[in-house]
């Protein structure tokens, strides 16, 4: 498995429309394995293709917290909201392509999707907590759309100029230097 680097916001890449998986091959296996070594290493709970640069339907997530707990991995290949509740639910978000930024979202409280698993079979469950926040977000990254989209322009901004500091900075001292 290969850890990959993650984007971080702003980056053209992050509000594209990506394209969807035509066939489920070793190469997407591959790629879900790399995405979930990627996000269980952040740590996240979420991680969508795009934030790695690549354009295509898919995400990752495992809202199982406790680290004792057993793992939950779920890899959703093309996935569309087939049912959303009227009931809302908020959160407070946040995204690892926007590190150390954190802002409340309301979302509806309960999604039911559908998708291909790795096994190249459909699959539709319904997601509530956590799980449904989740999906939402990463779906939200596979149309281009970030948490930031949901806040006023001002706080939107504001993080967006933290970030390009956080690049500015992390682009001059380099994580691993050769000393
Ligand atoms: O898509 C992403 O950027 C991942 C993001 C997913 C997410 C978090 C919160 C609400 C909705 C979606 C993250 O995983 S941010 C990190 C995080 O939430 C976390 C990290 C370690 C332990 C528990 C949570
Ligand atoms: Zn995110």
């Amino acid at each position: 498995m290969t850890l990959k680097p993650i984007l971080i916001h702003p980056d053209p890449r992050l509000k594209k429309l990506c394209d969807p998986v035509p066939e489920v091959t070793d190469e997407i296996r591959k790629l879900a394995d790399d995405m979930l070594a990627t996000m269980y290493e952040a740590p996240g709970i979420g991680l969508a293709a795009p934030q790695i640069g690549v354009m295509k339907r898919l995400f990752v997530m495992d809202c199982i917290k406790d680290k004792e707990a057993t793992p939950e991995p779920m890899v959703l290949i093309n996935p569309e909201i087939t049912w959303s509740s009227e009931e809302t639910n908020v959160y407070e978000e946040g995204c690892l392509s926007i590190p150390d930024q954190y802002a409340e979202v309301t979302r509806p409280a309960e999604v039911r999707m559908r998708w291909l698993g790795i096994d190249g079979k459909t699959h539709e469950e319904q997601f509530d907590a956590l799980w449904a926040t989740c999906a939402q977000h990463e779906f939200d990254h596979l149309n281009g759309k970030l948490f930031i989209d949901y806040l006023g322009p001002m706080k939107r901004k504001m993080i967006t100029r933290k970030m390009e500091k956080l690049k500015r900075e992390r682009a001059r001292t380099p994580k691993d230097p050769i000393l």
